[in-house]
């Protein structure tokens, strides 16, 4: 695997989720094939569970690993080509990009939509750069719009927890007081459509998401009717993707508390499981009692990027 950032780059998924149940159970199994070679982590913006897991998974294979917080340290990076660079940007990302490669084998990186233009975000100009210019694998660890790993480890997630056979999975938008990018609820339909489960979207209008990653994916605009029956609520806030009316790209069309998944939404659904890919701000996208209840999965999602990041470095070392 030279790139990672949509599911289709894994290949067939019953492999991808048999490779991950079987690093879980000897997370250490290949430890020789990352000798010597070195994992690059570049953050564009904060993390902690992306840096801690995938730090993890590289030593789980026994790599080096360098983490790189581009605003903390390094030179602020133009990445603009055709700038007078005569402002407060001392480097560009054309020399940056080849330079960082040279001291690794593999490189992941973070980076947020910029929310400047829909065009640029929806392009991945930056993610498509480093794959253009540093001649070397690279996995994305959230970029404009996808969010991959978390994904995978979502999926994992759901077949471990699953007690039927073709689960229904509903994705929830849930308010937030900041404007926040599509990447995670983008990769997470796209993943669920390529999955054997009963997926639905619930969201208020005007927050439909992009149609490459959405497909045909149920959409229902009423919350309670799509949390009926669910085996599983996935709830995420995200801000305007701009499909609709691109002048709205990027904007908080809503802050409706009543969607703040609470017992209120849970006591519809077949008892589901709660998830979120964190970090989470409570009481604004659930409630206390929810993200408390033993039928919520936040922490052992979270522990499973640890495994879907060791499936993915391990993929890339092999196609070294
Ligand atoms: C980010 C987002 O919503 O994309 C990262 C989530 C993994 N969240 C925040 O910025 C709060
Ligand atoms: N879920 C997730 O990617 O968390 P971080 O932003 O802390 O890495």
């Amino acid at each position: 695997m030279r790139v990672f950032r949509s599911v289709k780059d894994l290949g067939p998924l019953d492999v991808a989720l048999k490779e991950a149940m079987e690093i879980k159970a000897d997370r250490y199994k290949y430890q020789e094939l990352g000798k010597n070679k070195t994992a690059l982590l570049i953050f564009f913006n904060n993390s902690l569970r992306t840096r801690l897991s995938t730090q993890k998974a590289a030593m789980n294979l026994g790599m080096n690993v360098i983490v790189l917080d581009v605003n903390q340290g390094a030179w602020k990076l133009e990445t603009e080509r055709g700038v007078v660079m005569d402002g407060d940007k001392s480097e560009h990302l054309l020399e940056a990009i080849p330079v960082m490669a040279s001291y690794c084998d593999i490189i992941g990186v973070r980076s947020f939509a910029r929310f400047e233009s829909r065009e640029d975000d929806y392009q991945e100009k930056i993610l498509e750069q480093f794959i253009q210019y540093s001649g070397k694998p690279v996995f994305f660890m959230e970029s404009a719009t996808v969010h991959p790993l978390q994904s995978f480890a979502d999926l994992i997630t759901i077949e471990e927890y699953k007690e039927c056979k073709r689960p229904k999975v509903v994705l929830t938008w849930a308010p937030h007081p900041k404007a926040l990018p599509q990447a995670v609820p983008n990769s997470f339909a796209e993943w669920m459509n390529a999955a054997d489960v009963d997926f639905v979207v619930t969201h208020p209008e005007g927050y439909e998401l992009d149609p490459q990653f959405v497909g045909d994916a149920r959409v229902e605009y009423d919350q309670m009717k799509a949390f009926e029956g669910a085996d599983f609520v996935y709830a995420k806030n995200w801000s305007c993707p701009g499909v609709t009316r691109p002048e709205d790209y990027g904007k908080i069309l809503s802050q409706d508390m009543s969607w703040t998944v609470s017992e209120r939404q849970m006591a519809v659904t077949n008892n589901a499981h709660f998830m979120h890919c964190l970090p989470v701000r409570r009481n604004m996208i659930v409630t206390d009692d929810v993200i408390e209840s033993p039928r919520s999965l936040v922490i052992p999602e979270a522990a499973n990027r640890e495994i879907s990041a060791t499936v993915v470095l391990k993929r890339m070392l092999e196609a070294l």
